[in-house]
């Protein structure tokens, strides 16, 4: 019986990757086939992706901003004269020589001096919103345990701060008002609750701790859905803890639950572990969560690896830094084009990119991430009929950059042209659509035609499109390509028999 059923998979394996090689508009790989060879109380509990309009709408988002930001801009990654070598936001587990002294102490402290008097969450959702994000996810609480909402399950919030002030309910109100949804990023890791234990607690003491910790944690959870209302989805963090990947049943029960109190909520596939410790995907291969959540700093080099699965990149300005880092002259700085370029990377393969930002301690988005945004923006605002309810085209991807398609218009967006000015498309004969019309920017028409190249057997015709004089190559530019119904290609001319 197990034999059939694995050959069934295989058999369905074998004809979602034809149906990517035929290529029709819509064709893209499938999800793994709903085969469970391995009875599973908590592992995925659907197959497929969600239909609903929620998740229609985060499907159409394209770009995100993700923003950290926390006690942890305070130092910015330094303190007295010593820089510590990791990510920011992880300061507090600074140890060893070269930790300044008493540095946890210290660390656990400096939430008496956080008062970003320049926070204005209003100036920040307009930054973001000319970004052309359609969507923030903001750390509510990183691993540090603080929480920029005033939580009645902890001392260890904004209210005790000099500032005061509630700062999840300021940034939900600000993004609403400019109609950006709202995720709030949580982090199970919290190095603040006496019962938080990344190992599985061994002594009868530790599990009595770490029970109250989950308590704390299901609290928080729902005091934060409760709070902020209008946010469409919960942004899981710091699950990979042993202790946490073996609470397969308190998650799963715990997902339901907060799922039942907003129905609609969006919570990828970072939340928990089914009963054997598989995260993101259970024993039987299926997804957990409404996307897959584990494209972090990289992106999928096919669609076939997504295998038709909703999915997001979260992506740094710098190398590896989320929180505030005062240092950014070590390390390369993504680019505008560069983070176009990975816009474009995820939206072709149908997934959603999120820019990072880290404020620092006074509540300043950076100078340099601030004209990184706007740069973005201006070139996702003059191109966005390429990016948002765009998705993957059907087509392999073009040598000169993305496809992405919305109807009958194909979008080629060049960020590496031919020396020779003339960018040629292998279209495959299968396509169901043909080019008919190349047009440039909004409206200059490019000569289109097709050339014979002449090859046996060959599988694709080829487009040619004639760049014009004096293109500017050192920006990305769209070609928005319209298309037809295939009155159905043959073969090409005088094919050799061999
Ligand atoms: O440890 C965190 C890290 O600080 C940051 O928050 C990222 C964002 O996706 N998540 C964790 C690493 O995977």
């Amino acid at each position: 019986m197990k034999q059939r059923s694995l050959n069934l998979f295989k058999k369905l394996s074998l004809l979602s990757l034809l149906a990517i090689g035929l290529g029709g508009s819509s064709a893209i790989a499938q999800q793994t086939p709903a085969i469970d060879t391995i009875p599973l109380k908590y592992g995925s509990h659907r197959t497929g992706n969600r239909t609903d309009s929620v998740m229609q709408r985060w499907r159409s988002y394209a770009l995100g901003q993700f923003i950290h930001w926390g006690v942890y801009a305070i130092p910015g990654g330094h303190w007295e004269d010593k820089s510590y070598n990791g990510a920011a936001e992880w300061i507090r587990s600074w140890s060893g020589n070269t930790a300044p002294n008493d540095w946890k102490n210290t660390y656990d402290n400096l939430y008496k001096q956080f008062n970003p008097t320049d926070f204005n969450a209003a100036k920040w959702a307009k930054q973001a919103k000319n970004m052309g994000a359609k969507y923030v996810i903001f750390t509510t609480k990183h691993h540090d345990g603080f929480c920029m909402w005033p939580s009645k399950y902890t001392d260890y919030t904004i209210k005790n701060t000099p500032y005061k002030k509630d700062i999840v309910k300021q940034v939900v109100d600000a993004y609403n008002a400019e109609g950006v949804d709202v995720y709030l990023y949580f982090s199970i890791i919290d190095w603040n609750h006496k019962g938080y234990r990344s190992g599985v607690p061994k002594t009868p003491a530790d599990s009595v701790a770490y029970e109250d910790f989950k308590k704390f944690t299901r609290n928080q959870l729902i005091e934060l859905l409760t709070k902020y209302p209008t946010a469409k989805g919960l942004w899981f963090d710091g699950t990979w803890d042993a202790a946490w990947v073996k609470q397969s049943k308190f998650a799963d029960d715990l997902e339901k639950e907060l799922r039942k109190l907003r129905p609609g909520l969006i919570i990828g596939s970072r939340f928990r572990a089914d009963e054997y410790g598989k995260r993101h995907f259970d024993s039987n291969g299926k997804m957990m969560g409404d996307y897959e959540q584990g494209w972090e700093r990289k992106l999928p080099a096919s669609i076939d690896v997504v295998k038709g699965r909703d999915w997001d990149c979260v992506m740094t300005i710098p190398p590896n830094q989320w929180g505030y880092n005062s240092d950014w002259k070590s390390s390369y700085i993504k680019t505008a084009n560069d983070l176009t370029n990975m816009l474009l990377h995820a939206v072709s393969m149908n997934g959603n990119l999120v820019v990072n930002f880290g404020p620092d301690g006074k509540g300043n988005i950076r100078t340099e991430e601030g004209q990184t945004a706007e740069k973005l923006g201006e070139w996702v605002k003059q191109n966005s009929e390429a990016i948002y309810g765009a998705r993957y085209s059907g087509l392999p991807k073009p040598e000169y950059g993305y496809y992405t398609k919305k109807d009958n218009k194909l979008y080629l967006t060049v960020f590496n042209s031919p020396v020779n000015h003339i960018l040629r498309l292998p279209i495959p004969r299968s396509y169901a659509q043909k080019p008919i019309k190349a047009i440039l920017g909004n409206q200059q028409s490019l000569p289109l035609v097709v050339t014979d190249m002449g090859m046996s057997g060959d599988a694709n015709l080829y487009y040619d499109i004639t760049l014009p004089e004096g293109q500017n190559l050192n920006q990305p530019f769209v070609i928005t390509i319209e298309l037809n119904q295939s009155k159905g290609e043959g073969k090409s001319f005088g094919e050799a028999k061999t």
